[in-house]
């Protein structure tokens, strides 16, 4: 016996990886159904070597459909994923939508695992931003050997972040300066090609972008509210994988040394660290991994504990779909049990 798994938003960039993560980790389903809006209805989208016909997510009943994972922006989960969780399926919901909602878990396996137990509250578990996902894997396992009290990170995030269009404005930008033809840009702000973009995501009032304040919160949420932590934001022009280079400052003493046997041990993290040969991680080598990866780990002579580190992961999978579905394996394995 399996689950009936709805994967909503089955055409974008998350939506396919959800459908290649089910299938590459052989989630236990019985049926898996691809959704999208109406304008999407008769595509055909991969699922291992079949494909599925797209289905309107308007029309559909999620009566008898275990588990509903959803990835087609804000506005969508904020209409249909409700509708789902009333018709009995758990809802993991990776838009922004209800993440800061009291009683929504935002859930990274590695990290807060317990807070699952909370999706019967309103039958949704929310999957953090993808900048937040990597950066909580590797902080969790150094807050609990030192206690951090503030944290400063800088990040540097793909395309593919802001979606299919982004990355393919990417391209054409790029192509188009060799041939002095540089199209307006319009997913991104200003020009992407050969250039960074110290803004993702809206402003808010305090001068920070929405995409930094979801660092900060979401990390308090999942990790420790007493966490400090101020954040920078940029777009690159990268397609896939996100990099960060974190500051970390803790209470006790941990020095680099120790906190990279630390991390060495800690689950979802591979410890890529050795200078002298350019054993670092980036972005394209992190490219269809599940890993965070983390290098460059060193003290801050600065401050009296801490270190500094580079962390890299695919923003897709780790960061997306692979999180939502390691969510569904974790309240398949500890509170359905269904497939057992
Ligand atoms: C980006 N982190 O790189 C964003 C994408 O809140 O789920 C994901 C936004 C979110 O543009």
């Amino acid at each position: 016996m399996g689950y009936r798994v709805a994967v909503v938003g089955a055409t974008g960039n998350v939506g396919r990886e959800m459908l290649n993560i089910l299938h590459e980790r052989q989630f236990p389903a019985t049926e898996v159904i691809a959704l999208a809006s109406k304008r999407s209805v008769g595509r055909e989208v991969s699922f291992g070597d079949k494909t599925l016909k797209v289905k309107a997510l308007e029309d559909f009943n999620f009566t008898g459909t275990d588990f509903a994972l959803f990835s087609a922006g804000g506005t969508v989960s904020a209409k249909f994923a409700p509708i789902a969780a009333a018709q009995g399926a758990i809802v993991i919901d990776n838009s922004s939508h209800f993440r800061m909602d009291p009683d929504v878990p935002l859930i990274v396996p590695e990290v807060n695992p317990q807070d699952a137990a909370g999706y019967t509250r309103k039958n949704i578990i929310a999957n953090p931003n993808c900048s937040t996902a990597q950066l909580v894997v590797a902080l969790k396992p150094l807050h609990d050997a030192a206690v951090i009290k503030r944290v400063v990170v800088s990040t540097y995030q793909s395309t593919s972040g802001a979606g299919n269009e982004a990355m393919d404005e990417l391209f054409t930008q790029t192509k188009g300066i060799y041939v002095n033809d540089t199209p307006t840009p319009s997913k991104f702000t200003k020009q992407i090609a050969f250039n960074v973009i110290p803004h993702i995501d809206v402003f808010m009032d305090d001068r920070y972008t929405k995409e930094e304040w979801k660092m900060m919160v979401e990390t308090k949420k999942i990790v420790d509210p007493a966490i400090k932590l101020t954040a920078t934001c940029v777009r690159v022009p990268t397609f896939v994988g996100h990099a960060e280079s974190i500051n970390i400052e803790f209470e006790n003493e941990l020095t680099a040394d120790r906190a990279r046997e630390i991390l060495r041990e800690s689950p979802g993290i591979m410890v890529v660290d050795n200078p002298e040969e350019n054993g670092y991680v980036t972005p394209v080598e992190c490219v269809g991994d599940y890993a965070t990866f983390i290098s460059r780990i060193r003290d801050d002579s600065t401050i009296e504990n801490g270190i500094n580190l580079w962390c890299v992961s695919d923003n897709l999978r780790k960061g997306a779909a692979l999180n939502t579905v390691q969510i569904a394996e974790l309240v398949g394995r500890e509170y359905l049990k269904k497939a057992a």
